[in-house]
């Protein structure tokens, strides 16, 4: 029975998730997880990223990804599973971030000595020691400037499925090209991490998929092809740099000779890697219209497939293209599970403490709201921090917990409504995800049935699912998307959490309260977005 490798480097981890499926068994028959900091030290990141003065500024060593690849693959080859069966790997990572190889980086891919570790092979192919990730703000005058050579953030957003936003891959490069234009000169080709992982694997440059392609600002949303208007604005000669775009259930090559010598692994299939959010879409089963998403991690985002490339008028959101060849509509939040944290150690509380408290207080928090803006936000744009509080302060434990997460909520409630999706039910995932009193003030804000799922790696499931189908297409099956879900993406069957339809009616009021106090905060006349 074939086995599937699902991976997905995110912002301060890897995962891995092997599937077994076949016929009249499905299954996951290994998981694993790599944390950046503790397991590679050397590298000094705190949680996934390297320190910084600069507040707007993110990156991270590609390398610590390299590294945590290698140890990974060794993870799995030792893992006791029959690996002459692995029939297909695909990946995930983290969307927008970047990474800039040199002219022998496709040499040096295709020759790599299994003899020697992975990362001190990479290292000389790098012409960035440093990738910009999805958490660097500090490109708004690149964004301005995009913009307003394609002719506005409306066209922009209606060619390539967003207006321009600071940590997507455009505005990260200008700014490169900008800031050291030796290095943008001696960069051969820019990846996404999702295709330089996806490179390491095969021993070539490997393609993109349109669902990480559309998180650059330069992908044509219609054409699954590089606009040309926004390519040419964003730095000179971009276009010679890009790798090409393929379909998302594309074979992108095979294990390559440095990972069959090295840990004797077969010359399995590689499926075209994708962002972890189109990721998602697929490992929490979102393979149809009319559920959403809510992924509680490092970042919170709402996500749900569409039909139709709607395009969020507010300029908040964004339409990624979806791994079964439809569009997502997703709105990211940089404030989620750090801003969570941020409360919990202030008043040194457990997690079971927190959960207590939001339990025991009153839905609404009296009227008191709270913008947790402990870090710049992407939704809305926040590029100075600042906590806001309405009627409390930051000494009041019960007010501030519970202000957090119904101010997160409320929040998501808001710039979601831009997708025009009837919610009825909510696929909850994420590290916060399995703390319920956390989801019951989501299913009154939204009045919507909150389920939890399963599987808490829903990037790394996805992936591993998208191997299923990438391989199953291959060979000339194609296999529709509920069928490749089936039993690996069930909601825990008495994890349904419903909504209480006086706390929502709640809610309801209070979320136009939120929306005038973020108004009156960023200096906005009072109106709630679309
Ligand atoms: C999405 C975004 C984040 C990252 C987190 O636009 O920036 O969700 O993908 O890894």
């Amino acid at each position: 029975m074939p086995l599937y490798l699902g991976l997905d480097s995110s912002t301060q981890s890897l995962t891995a998730i092997v599937l077994e499926a076949g016929r009249g068994r499905r299954r996951v028959v290994f998981e694993s997880s790599i944390g950046f900091d503790e397991t590679f030290p050397t590298y000094g990141t705190r949680h996934g990223v390297l320190p910084s003065e600069d507040a707007t500024t993110a990156v991270s060593p590609p390398l610590l990804w390299v590294d945590a690849l290698e140890l990974m693959m060794d993870r799995v080859a030792k893992s006791g599973l029959d690996l002459t069966r692995l029939a297909a790997i695909s990946g995930s990572a983290q969307q927008h971030g970047s990474v800039y190889l040199n002219a022998g980086a496709a040499a040096g891919l295709g020759s790599l000595d299994p003899a020697r570790p992975l990362a001190e092979q990479v290292a000389p192919m790098l012409a960035r020691t440093v990738a910009p990730i999805w958490m660097d703000s500090s490109t708004s005058a690149e964004c301005a400037e995009i913009e307003s050579a394609v002719g506005g953030d409306r066209a922009l957003a209606q060619h390539t499925g967003s207006r321009a936003f600071e940590r997507f891959t455009a505005a990260q490069i200008r700014k490169f090209a900008k800031q050291d234009p030796e290095g943008y000169a001696a960069t051969d080709r820019v990846h996404l991490v999702s295709s330089f992982l996806a490179s390491l694997l095969t021993g070539a440059h490997a393609p993109m998929d349109p669902g990480d392609g559309s998180g650059m600002n330069l992908m044509d949303l219609g054409a699954c092809q590089w606009w040309q208007p926004a390519v040419d604005s964003t730095a000179t000669g971009l276009a010679g740099k890009l790798p090409p775009i393929t379909p998302a259930s594309a074979v992108v090559g095979t294990l390559s000779a440095y990972w069959q010598r090295r840990f004797g692994l077969p010359a399995a299939r590689v499926i075209a890697w994708s962002g972890d959010n189109p990721c998602s879409l697929v490992g929490v089963g979102l393979v149809r219209e009319g559920r959403l998403a809510i992924s509680l991690g490092t970042s919170d985002t709402v996500f749900g497939l569409m039909r139709e490339p709607r395009v969020d008028s507010t300029g908040t959101g964004h339409v990624f293209g979806a791994p079964t060849g439809d569009y997502m509509g997703l709105t990211c939040f940089k404030n989620g599970s750090l801003a969570r944290e941020r409360i919990r150690d202030q008043f040194r509380l457990t997690w079971e403490e927190f959960s207590e408290i939001l339990r025991r207080t009153p839905a609404g928090n009296v009227g008191r709201i709270m913008l947790p803006w402990f870090e710049p936000e992407i939704t809305p744009t926040v590029l100075t921090p600042g906590v806001r509080r309405f009627g409390f302060t930051d000494t009041d434990v019960a007010a501030n917990v519970r202000g957090v997460i119904e101010g997160q909520q409320m929040a998501m409630a808001l710039h979601s409504r831009w997708m025009n999706v009837t919610v009825d039910s909510i696929h909850a995932t994420g590290g916060a995800a399995a703390n319920r009193a956390i989801l019951q003030v989501m299913a009154d804000v939204f009045g919507a049935i909150v389920y939890q799922l399963q599987v808490g790696n829903s990037a790394a499931l996805g992936a591993a699912l998208m191997a299923l189908h990438g391989d199953a297409s291959a060979d000339g099956r194609d296999m529709p998307w509920d069928d490749v879900i089936k039993e690996f993406v069930e909601p825990i069957a008495d994890s349904a959490l419903m909504p209480d339809p006086q706390n929502h009616v709640l809610y309801r009021d209070l979320i136009e309260k939120y929306a005038s106090f973020e108004a009156q905060a960023l200096g906005r006349p009072s109106v709630a977005p679309e």
